[in-house]
């Protein structure tokens, strides 16, 4: 048996709404609303326990520490953590509001993820996403790797990657741009690398209004580090038109699950030369393929964007048929929901849909696949899992008390100073961690 096992990254107590993320029309449309971090965190659980309750594998993903003190020693502000937050706020507002976003939720930047039945030493592969793009984001990789290394604890089994180096040349913004085709999680399968520019390579096609976040040579070093086999291995290029429209990452517009892929007709730059080729290699394997492309007339990508029906979770219900799980934005648009009804009732390989309100997380441009890192698992890799991070009722019960016990119902960029704010933090993360079983991951733990 195998399993894919969504994680979900869990929303911290600092989530607002910023407009860090240029290229991200979400996150900059909303920047300075109010945000409301404790329904942020359930609706993230709800979705978890929802889809645990349908029988599929669920674990979860702990949120980092924010405001994040070690960054802003690091720029020379000190003295007490009062007063360096103090002295923060009085620079720059908007600095402390990089250091404080709740970013971490999107676990799908979290890391690049390659099943053992993939890589040429037989084990689960993850390299940690440097997310250079965006210096909110950049600071995640030390604790992301921290949870990543407490979460599947066992060597025999799992090979961790540090971050690739941060520079413009190597970004990489982990599974987000990074899809697996195959007959079963457990058999050999291509793995799809997605990448915005070259990064190394000039002259190249790039977008011209938003930044590429992913680069090639960063795929790449990924797919050499996870030692996949090149005659199982694909890159291709988004479609510079479509980031420049709001796609920054390839999730925004694409998903695939065992041998179907699900994309968007505008999603890649030579779409039909990189299909070619994972037809080509799955057949190689005995795989079938089943692209599902969506044409530009029925949904566009600017309705794509703004509806994030790609960003869904296409999972494998047990009669083989597939679920596609999306945001309610997608429900409320009347041309993208005619069209999923009408996918439907087709008798393709997706048969029902599952909506979910995630509108907290999706106002900063994140719906249901930018929230979960999906692992392919065999049975013995499931077992050496941390069974604190899996999704059951306890735990589930658990975790919702435990936010009613420590979050706030509304947060503005200017309550990030709130020295009372980082106490607050910290002890709903120690807690946290116990709940959980991780051990110490957070750099106040140290
Ligand atoms: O990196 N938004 C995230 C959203 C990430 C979505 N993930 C995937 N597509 N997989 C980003 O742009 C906004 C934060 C702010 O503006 O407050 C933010 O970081």
């Amino acid at each position: 048996m195998s399993y894919e096992v969504n994680f979900d990254g869990l929303v911290g107590l600092t989530h607002h709404y910023a407009g860090l993320s240029f290229g991200n029309e979400a996150s900059t449309r909303n920047q300075n609303s109010a945000a409301n971090p404790k329904l942020a965190a359930k609706q993230g659980l709800a979705k978890m326990k929802a889809l645990a309750d349908l029988g599929f594998k669920q674990g979860i993903l702990p949120p980092h520490e924010r405001p994040h003190l070690p960054t802003l020693r690091k720029l020379g502000f000190s003295g007490s953590d009062q007063s360096v937050l103090a002295q923060a706020q009085a620079y720059s507002p908007r600095l402390l509001s990089s250091l404080s976003s709740a970013s971490s939720m999107w676990v799908a930047n979290a890391a690049t993820v390659s099943p053992s039945a993939d890589s040429a030493d037989g084990r689960v592969h993850f390299t940690v996403a440097n997310l250079n793009n965006k210096f909110h984001r950049a600071i995640e990789a030390e604790t992301t790797g921290a949870i990543l290394q407490s979460t599947f604890r066992n060597a025999q089994h799992f090979a961790h990657h540090d971050a690739l180096p941060q520079v413009a040349t190597l970004g990489d913004e982990g599974a987000a741009n990074h899809n697996r085709l195959c007959a079963d999680y457990a058999k050999p399968g291509v793995q799809v690398f997605v990448y915005g520019r070259d990064g190394l390579a000039q002259g190249g096609t790039e977008p011209q209004r938003y930044p590429a976040r992913q680069t090639r040579i960063a795929s790449e070093a990924v797919a050499r580090l996870h030692q996949l086999d090149g005659e199982r291995t694909v890159f291709m290029q988004q479609n510079p038109q479509a980031i420049d429209s709001g796609v920054f990452h390839n999730d925004v517009i694409a998903v695939s699950n065992r041998d179907v892929l699900f994309y968007h007709q505008q999603a890649f730059l030579e779409p039909k030369n990189g299909l070619d080729e994972i037809r080509r290699k799955l057949a190689a394997l005995g795989c079938d393929f089943n692209p599902i492309e969506v044409p530009q007339h029925r949904v566009s990508v600017d309705d794509a964007v703004n509806t994030y029906l790609f960003n869904s979770q296409l999972l494998s219900q047990a009669n083989g048929k597939m679920l596609l799980v999306v945001p309610e934005e997608s429900r409320q648009h009347a041309g993208v929901w005619d069209y999923l009804s009408e996918l439907v009732a087709s008798g393709g390989p997706i048969e029902r849909i599952e909506v979910f309100d995630l509108r907290e997380s999706m106002r900063n441009g994140g719906g249901p696949a930018c929230l979960r890192l999906r692992v392919a698992l065999n049975e013995q890799e499931l077992a050496a899992v941390n069974p604190g991070s899996m999704i059951n009722d306890l735990q589930f019960t658990r975790l919702n008390q435990w936010v009613d016990k420590h979050y706030r119902d509304r947060m503005r960029p200017e309550d990030l100073a709130d020295p009372q704010l980082l106490i607050e933090v910290r002890q709903a993360l120690d807690e946290l961690t116990q709940l959980l079983g991780l051990g110490s991951i957070y750099p106040f733990q140290q």
